[in-house]
C-alpha cells in the first residue's frame, strides 16, 4: 500500500478552479492549520483544545468544545510520507487525547489510552507522524470520545498524493449536536443508559459546522467531495438527485477504480470521496436530504432531513470529456491462503442489574488484550449477535473486506465497516512493522463507552511478552 501509484488519473484538469464558479465552496469554507516550518517536508502546526461560543442557529451562542476555537477544527494537510507535528494544548476543563483516525502510523502517536497517559488540562503534547497513505482521515479525542465527539472535538486531515486531485476538491465533515433552545448543549451523558444503548443523536445537523450550508455547481462541472462522518452515533445515507455520482476513494484512499453509486453511504467514522456532477436536468436548488439507515433492522425509517443545498451557478454547462473508468491506484489483494481466522464477537451482557456491550463476551472494562504478531495475516470474522448495527474500527492497520469464499468485497482499503445486526462480516488485515498496543471498537461512540471496545497487542519480532 506504501507504493500505491497512481498509475492514470481520471480524465480530469487539476483543480484550478475555473471550471466552478467563483467562491463555489465558500459556504462550506473550513479554517486551515498554518504550517510553522519552511521545511517543504514538515507540517508543523501548533494545535488548542478550548472552549468557544459558536452560532449553530443564527442568533443562538453554543458553548462547545473546539480545536482552535473552530468546529469542525482546522484542517491538516499534508503529503504523503512527509512529517506532521501538532503541538498540542489542551486548556479544556477535563484530560483529552487526539486519535489520528485511519492512519497508518506509530502505536506511540495513535492517542489511545492504552499508549498516552490523557492530556491534562493546561498541559501540552506533541504529536508527530508520518502518514504512509493519501486519503480523507480525521481527528478526534479518544478520551472520553463520546462525550467530546458529541460536543465538537472533530477536524479533517488530509493526506496529499503526489498527483493532483481529480477535479476541484471540498472537504465535508458530517456532525450533529445537541442543542436546546437557550442554545446549550445536553450533557454529554444525556439520558444515561438509553443514550449509551442506542447512541446518541443530535437534533441540529451540520456539515462543517453549518446548518444548511450551500455549495455551487455547474452542470458538467465535477467536483470532488471528501466527506467524513464524524458524528458521534449518526448512520447518513444522502440523496442527490439529478447528479452523477462516482465514488473515487473510501477510507484508505483511492479505489482500484472509479463506480458508479446511487447514494452516499456513510457510518460513524466513516469517510468517502465522490465526485459529483450535475445533470443538465438537476435544479437551480437541489436539497442533498439525509436518509435514516435503519441501524436497527426494523424496517421503520424516520423522516428524511435536509442537510445541505447545491445551488447551480448561472455559468453556461461546463463540457469535458467523459471520465474513464481506468485504474487510479495499484492493488493488491493481500493473501490469506494460510492466514489464521480470528472471531470478534459483538455483543450484549448482563451485568450489575443492568445491559452493558461486550467483545467476545467481555466488556472493555474487564478485557483483556489480544495478540497478534507482525509479519502475520489474519481474517477477521466479525460476529455480530446483536440485532442492530455496529460500525467497527480498527486502530492503526487497513483491512480488506472479504466475502464467505474469502474474495475481496471491493477493491479498496477500510479502518471502519458497518455490521449489519445479526449478521457476520469478515476482512484480511496483514499486521506490518509496527508493533504495539491498539484498540478496536464499535464507533458507535456511545457504544464504545457502554463497553464494545477491546485491546490489541501486536507483537514485533524478538517482543515475545508483554
Ligand atoms: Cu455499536
Amino acid at each position: 500500500m506504501k507504493n500505491a501509484l497512481l498509475i492514470l488519473l481520471v480524465a480530469c484538469s487539476s483543480g484550478s478552479g475555473q471550471r466552478q464558479a467563483k467562491g463555489w465552496a465558500d459556504g462550506i469554507a473550513l479554517g486551515q492549520a498554518e504550517d510553522q516550518d519552511p521545511d517543504t517536508h514538515i507540517v508543523d502546526v501548533s494545535l488548542e483544545a478550548r472552549v468557544a461560543p459558536r452560532e449553530l442557529r443564527p442568533g443562538v451562542v453554543t458553548e462547545l468544545w473546539t480545536y482552535d476555537g473552530q468546529v469542525p477544527g482546522p484542517t491538516l494537510r499534508v503529503r504523503r510520507g512527509d512529517v506532521l507535528r501538532v503541538r498540542f494544548t489542551n486548556h479544556l476543563p477535563a484530560p483529552t487525547t487526539i486519535h489520528w483516525h485511519g492512519l497508518r502510523i506509530d502505536a506511540a502517536m495513535d492517542g489511545s489510552e492504552m499508549t498516552q497517559a490523557p492530556i491534562q488540562p493546561g498541559a501540552s503534547f506533541t504529536y508527530e507522524l508520518t502518514p504512509p497513505d493519501a486519503g480523507t482521515y480525521w481527528y478526534h479525542p479518544h478520551h472520553d470520545s463520546s462525550g467530546q465527539v458529541g460536543q465538537g472535538l472533530y477536524g479533517a486531515l488530509i493526506v496529499e498524493d503526489d498527483e493532483p486531485p481529480l477535479g476541484d476538491e471540498a472537504v465535508l465533515v458530517l456532525s450533529d449536536a445537541s442543542v436546546k433552545d437557550d442554545g446549550t448543549l445536553r450533557p454529554p451523558n444525556d439520558t444515561g443508559w438509553f443514550g449509551d444503548y442506542f447512541g446518541r443523536e443530535g437534533n441540529v445537523l451540520l456539515v462543517n459546522g453549518r446548518v444548511l450550508p450551500e455549495i455551487k455547481t455547474r452542470t458538467g462541472a465535477p467536483e470532488r467531495w471528501r466527506i467524513i462522518n464524524a458524528s458521534r452515533a449518526r448512520f447518513y445515507e444522502l440523496s442527490v438527485p439529478d447528479h452523477v455520482l462516482e465514488q473515487v476513494a473510501s477510507d484508505g484512499g483511492l479505489l482500484e477504480r472509479p463506480r458508479a453509486i446511487g447514494s452516499l453511504r456513510l457510518v460513524p467514522g466513516e469517510r468517502m470521496d465522490v465526485v459529483v456532477t450535475p445533470k443538465p436536468e438537476a435544479a437551480s436548488r437541489t436539497e442533498v436530504m439525509w436518509h435514516d439507515m435503519d441501524r436497527y433492522g426494523i424496517g421503520y425509517t424516520r423522516d428524511p432531513e435536509r442537510l445541505f443545498v447545491l445551488v447551480k451557478s448561472d455559468l453556461p454547462p461546463w463540457s469535458e470529456p467523459a471520465r474513464s473508468d481506468a485504474v487510479m491506484r495499484d492493488f493488491s489483494p493481500l493473501d490469506v491462503s494460510t492466514a489464521s481466522t480470528r472471531r470478534i464477537e459483538l455483543g450484549e451482557k448482563a451485568a450489575g442489574g443492568t445491559t452493558v456491550l461486550a467483545i467476545n463476551g467481555q466488556a472493555y472494562s474487564e478485557a483483556l488484550p489480544i495478540d497478534a504478531h507482525v509479519g502475520t495475516t489474519e481474517i477477521w470474522e466479525i460476529v455480530n449477535t446483536t440485532s442492530y448495527d455496529h460500525p467497527f474500527h480498527l486502530h492503526g492497520f487497513s483491512f480488506q473486506v472479504l466475502d464467505t469464499k474469502n474474495n475481496l468485497r471491493a477493491r479498496e482499503w477500510k479502518d471502519t465497516v458497518n455490521v449489519r445486526g445479526k449478521s457476520t462480516l469478515r476482512f484480511a488485515v496483514y499486521f506490518d512493522d509496527r508493533p504495539g498496543m491498539w484498540m478496536f471498537h464499535c464507533h458507535i461512540l456511545d457504544h464504545a463507552a457502554l463497553g464494545m471496545m477491546g485491546m490489541l497487542h501486536v507483537i514485533g519480532h524478538g517482543d515475545t511478552h508483554r
